[in-house]
């Protein structure tokens, strides 16, 4: 298994919209579990296929203490969601060292292909909820620091390009 590099903002290919796999074979499983391996390693919960530069609709998930309960999503679609909002400290590995207080759906049914392209439904609430819907949103090429004020979205965006160039210096 490969450890792959995640993709960090600025960088236009994570505002890229991901595409449908056409069948989970051979090819798509070497990536999720390169991506599995990449999101254990960054101590990640989640990670969209397009935060290794990958634009298919794919995205694994670990939510478990023990990291020994991987989820796969293939072509993920949200059939049903609650109006019932919850608030959780987001962060993002393609945003790194940045949490930010979010707002989505406190429950929702998801359609996907596991592993193994059989179809399934999660029906999703607390933490599950709140990383399936935002890794989801990596697929349409959206970043939760997209749901801050300008001024917020800003800033973050300010001290990843400033812990970005401290770690470019550290490592010349
Ligand atoms: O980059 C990603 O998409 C992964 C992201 C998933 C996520 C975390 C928190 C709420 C929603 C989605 C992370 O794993 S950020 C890593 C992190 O520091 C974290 C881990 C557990 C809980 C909260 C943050
Ligand atoms: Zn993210």
């Amino acid at each position: 298994m490969t450890i792959k590099k995640i993709l960090t903002e600025p960088n236009k290919i994570l505002r890229q919209i991901s595409k449908d796999v056409l069948s989970v074979g051979n090819e798509e499983r070497k990536l999720m579990d390169d991506m599995l391996q990449t999101m254990y390693n960054a101590n990640g919960i989640g990670l969209a296929a397009i935060q290794v530069g990958v634009p298919k609709r794919i995205i694994v998930m670990d939510i478990s203490k023990d990291r020994n309960s991987p989820m796969y999503f293939v072509n993920p679609l949200i059939k049903n969601k609650d109006i019932k909002m919850s608030t959780y400290e987001e962060g993002c590995l393609s945003v790194p060292d940045q949490f930010a207080e979010i707002d989505r759906p406190s429950f929702c049914e998801v359609e996907y292909l596991n592993y193994n392209g059989e179809k399934k439904l999660l029906k999703a609430e607390g933490l599950l909820a709140t990383c399936i819907q935002h890794e989801m949103d990596h697929l349409e090429g959206i970043l939760f620091i997209d749901y801050l004020s300008k001024l917020k979205k800003n800033r973050a965006l300010e001290k990843v390009k400033k812990i970005q160039k401290k770690n470019n210096e550290e490592s010349k």
